[in-house]
């Protein structure tokens, strides 16, 4: 994939060459899919469910949580089902995120989204395939974790994807629709359980996994819900000043469907300056790991500095 610009950027501050990390993670987590889900019969859905978990993406997810577990002390091994967990569900809410009855969109990822090119049944049920495959993946794959843990990290992914989070988020968007006047509070929900919810599971189940301490899952979960808001304060801006190619999927949406977001309430000044000031807060909480937090740290800059 190609990550350019926004890399080298973030790269001259927290001095990490995150552009090699990240296309070494991604290949792995790229791998680690590929091997995850074959086709078998009916083909049809299978087919469906790897047109979307294997059409690119950044990966973020895996790859957070492949870096808190070895932050913790954990290895690639232990966290990589879980990764691909990650991948899948998110993968999934893309699906049905972009259905007729919701968003509507005919591209995803660069590429036609699953229900143009497999019908809205298809690409109702690769989601619903997708969402279970994921847990039984984790169940079934992972190794060298004890079981109390790996109860733990079901309870974690169950709940960011459940009405208190992904799905909650969803219903609250859907409900705001139309709304131009919507409070600030209102938009801070959404985007806690559609985006942050999911980042948060992804950076604290690799630490989960590894056995890391409470204190310090504690401190990886400011990390994250601040990396989270930010992320979206981000795609905000980024849906107002990038095109389609940048993006990979319809630009300017938000605008056109009059929808409340952070440069709609606080202008574009001040959501970029809104988004560093969690990105700095998020590096805060890093401080005491040291060196093994640099991916952690170059990653949260690179979301600020990110064009697509
Ligand atoms: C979870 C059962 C279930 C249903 C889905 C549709 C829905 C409920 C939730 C919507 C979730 C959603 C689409 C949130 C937006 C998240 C977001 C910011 C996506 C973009 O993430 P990137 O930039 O995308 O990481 P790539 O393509 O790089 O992976």
């Amino acid at each position: 994939m190609v990550l350019t610009d926004e890399l080298k950027a973030s790269q001259g501050e927290s001095r990490f060459d995150l552009l090699a990390y990240l296309s070494e993670r991604q290949a792995l987590v790229e791998a680690a899919l590929d091997r995850s889900l074959q086709v078998i019969y009916p083909e049809t859905i299978y087919e469906a469910m790897r047109y979307s978990l294997m059409a690119g993406g950044k990966r973020l997810r895996p790859i957070l949580c492949l870096a808190t577990c070895e932050l913790a002390g954990g290895t690639v091994e232990m966290a990589m089902p879980t990764a691909c967990a990650l991948e899948m569900i998110h993968t999934m809410s893309l699906i049905h995120d972009d259905l007729p009855a919701m968003d509507n969109d005919d591209y995803r990822r660069g590429k036609l989204t699953n229900h143009k090119v497999f019908g809205e049944d298809i690409a109702i049920l690769a989601g619903d395939g997708l969402l279970a495959y994921a847990f039984e993946h984790v169940a079934v794959e992972t190794q060298n974790v004890p079981a109390d843990r790996l109860l733990r990290i079901v309870a974690i992914l169950g709940r960011a994807v459940g009405a208190a989070g992904l799905v909650g988020g969803q219903v609250v968007d859907l409900e705001s629709e139309g709304k131009s006047d919507i409070s600030l509070e209102t938009l801070t929900f959404i985007h806690n359980h559609k985006t942050a919810a999911l980042l948060e599971a992804s950076v604290i189940s690799g630490a989960i996994l590894a056995g890391a301490a409470e204190s310090d899952v504690r401190r990886l979960s400011h990390y994250s819900k601040n990396i989270g808001l930010a992320f979206q304060i981000v795609d905000d801006i980024l849906d107002i000043t990038s095109t389609q190619e940048e993006l990979g999927k319809t630009a300017g949406k938000d605008l056109r469907a009059q929808k409340a977001t952070y440069p709609s309430i606080w202008g574009l000044e001040e959501s970029r300056r809104q988004a560093h000031a969690l990105i700095q807060d998020a590096k805060a909480e890093l401080a005491d790991f040291g060196d093994s937090a640099r991916p952690l740290m170059a990653i949260a800059d690179f979301i600020t500095a990110r064009t697509h």
